[in-house]
């Protein structure tokens, strides 16, 4: 399976303010410059049916939605972090193996719990969207098929919350008429060449000879779009790079030097490093705070510790002690933002996850 969260960023959004619902929602990356300069990070659907999509400049989405009641905000990135974070945890439930890629989506294997049966398999797709609804209001796209590449396909077919099913059976039918646009890593320079080829569907691009693609695409994409083309693909749903460290940051809800006012949120931030560690099955050596200023100056303190841990109240308590220890070491600092970081980072191996079985 693949799933992708529907307009992620703005969709967030709405839910954090519900009373946007229904108008036109778009997230910017404003550059700071004048006052609206930057670009479109996302936008919910009312706003792409007038023509604004990520990317675009600011300006031009101003434009396409003048004279409606559009609602224009600043990107959050800490917030969708957050709810990305639990999201993938639902999502994490449901797989034998487990592929985050990127905020937003994620594979899932899910072979071995559907007995190797394609639907049983298909039953478990409206759980997870119904799960992930119930707990986070969040609507996702799930896409199910025999590999990652057709699942990938799959999950843009019927966008917004949408489920889509290609079964080994109907593989070829599928890609016959699908246009190769829509095959991941085809953008708009290999399909105008591939339509100077006189190829515009899978089904077509699968006539085409391998040595001809190789010719014009070179050799790795060539041979990529050899086999995309026929929906073939052996890549494992696999757990990415072990990550060598874990931080959060969070902003105050004002500048502050009242450790008081700190605490709520520096043990927010230590509670979801620690929570990343345990699902990592991973220990970490070395807890670092990070400060930064009213006059945005960054500051670290950081502690080693005599043997590796992954209890969230050490790692709670050693955050609070350094942010103790940082300002009566720094008297006049007023501070805006404050991170936790976990580095020194190892595998626990096959130790029990002791933490986790008592939750
Ligand atoms: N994003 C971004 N800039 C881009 C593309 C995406 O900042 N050029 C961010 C905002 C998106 C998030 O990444 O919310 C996920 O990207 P998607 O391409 O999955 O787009 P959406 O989730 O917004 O929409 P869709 O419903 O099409 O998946
Ligand atoms: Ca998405
Ligand atoms: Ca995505």
């Amino acid at each position: 399976m693949h799933a992708d969260l529907d307009y992620f960023y703005a969709q967030c959004e709405e839910n954090v303010n519900p009373t946007i619902r229904g108008k036109p929602v778009v997230v910017c990356v404003y550059s700071e410059r004048t006052e609206d300069s930057g670009v479109v990070s996302t936008c919910n659907y009312i706003a792409r049916r007038s023509g604004v999509k990520a990317g675009i400049p600011i300006v031009r989405a101003r434009k396409l939605l003048a004279g409606t009641e559009a609602i224009f905000l600043r990107i959050n990135k800490e917030l969708y972090e957050q709810v990305s974070d639990r999201i993938m945890t639902i999502l994490r439930k449901y797989a034998d193996a487990f592929e985050r890629v990127g905020i937003d989506e994620a594979y899932l294997d899910v072979s071995r719990r559907a007995n190797g049966d394609f639907n049983q398999a298909v039953r478990i797709a409206p759980q997870i969207k119904r799960e992930i609804v119930r707990c986070e209001h969040i609507t996702c796209s799930i896409g199910v098929g025999p590999n990652k590449l057709l699942a990938k396909i799959a999950s843009d077919e019927n966008k917004p919350d949408g489920l889509t099913i290609v079964k080994p059976e109907d593989v070829n039918t599928y890609l016959a008429k699908l246009p190769v646009s829509r095959i991941p890593g085809v953008g708009k320079k290999v399909e105008e060449r591939l339509s100077r080829l006189r190829v515009s569907t899978a089904g077509e691009l699968s006539r085409l000879d391998s040595t001809v693609l190789i010719r014009t695409f070179g050799k790795s994409l060539g041979n990529y779009l050899y086999q995309a083309a026929r929906g073939e693909d052996d890549e494992p749903v696999q757990e990415g790079e072990k990550p060598n460290q874990f931080s959060r940051i969070g902003t105050l809800k004002s500048n502050t030097r009242e450790i008081a006012q700190i605490i709520p949120l520096l043990d927010n931030l230590a509670n979801s490093v620690a929570i990343r560690l345990v699902e990592h099955n991973m220990a970490c050596k070395s807890i670092c705070i990070i400060a930064i200023t009213d006059s945005l100056k960054i500051h670290s303190r950081s502690r080693t510790l005599e043997s590796p841990t992954f209890d969230e109240n050490n790692i709670k308590q050693s955050s609070r002690e350094l942010l103790e220890r940082f300002l009566q070491s720094m008297p006049d600092v007023v501070i805006r933002r404050i991170g936790v970081k976990l580095t020194g980072l190892s595998s626990r191996g096959g130790q029990i996850d002791l933490s986790r079985f008592l939750r």
